[in-house]
């Protein structure tokens, strides 16, 4: 495995990780956890204006926002079914990346449409945050962003596509991130224009027993 570029400290980026015939792979597992847990639209707390990325979920627990605010939950908001399981290729990215022994609970399915775009914000509704957040793009290509753990630290961007993973971990845990812009017809692995980003997560501490050797 080829050693990470760092884009700000604690933000590893490895280019390329996923090869074409494991991104095939991992988005024919997505159809199937799709067609159990379909994407749904998340809504701002309080104001209720609609992301523009729609969601799901796969794992014991997925990230859903509503009016009454964000949160992790065992099951669908609006299916009521429990959350189909991560593709095991997704936990072995996790183990060979992540640096951590908790395992993830959560991987946040985010789509992009041509025309979506993820303001800036800090991954903070988990309860463990010694574990880092690793991120997979799968498709379209997308301007991330990145910057300190204040709003108006200063940003770099970067580039994500089909098959990069990312991690965001010690110092950049809690950095302000987003996603520009979606490049049209940047990927052809997909069916339709437009990206898949995954984040695996761990959500709730872990106990000792998974620290401890
Ligand atoms: C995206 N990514 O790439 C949005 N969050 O579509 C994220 O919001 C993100 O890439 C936490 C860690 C890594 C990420
Ligand atoms: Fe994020």
């Amino acid at each position: 495995m080829s050693a990470p570029v760092e884009i700000v400290p604690g933000c590893l980026y490895w280019p390329g990780w996923l090869d074409r015939a494991g991104q095939e792979a991992l988005a024919e597992e997505l159809r199937e956890v799709l067609a159990r847990a379909p994407l749904f639209t998340p809504r701002m707390p309080k104001t209720g204006q609609p992301f523009s990325v729609r969601m799901s979920n796969c794992g014991p627990l997925g990230w859903v926002s509503d009016t009454t605010g964000y949160r992790y939950q065992p099951t669908h908001p609006e299916t009521g079914e429990p959350w189909p399981a991560m593709p095991a290729r997704l936990l072995v990215a996790w183990d060979a990346l992540a640096g951590t022994a908790l395992r993830p609970e959560a991987c946040l399915i985010n789509w992009y449409a041509p025309g979506a775009r993820m303001g800036l914000h800090q991954d903070r509704d988990e309860e463990e945050f010694s574990a880092p957040v690793l991120s997979l793009s799968l498709g379209d290509s997308a301007v991330f962003r990145i910057g300190g753990t204040t709003r108006r630290a200063p940003t770099r961007s970067v580039r994500l596509a089909s098959g990069d993973v990312l991690v965001l971990s010690g110092p950049a845990r809690l950095a302000f991130h987003g996603i520009d812009r979606i490049l049209p017809d940047s990927s052809t692995l997909l069916r339709q224009p437009g990206r898949i980003n995954l984040t695996l997560r761990r959500v709730r501490p872990g106990a000792s027993s998974e620290i401890l050797p």
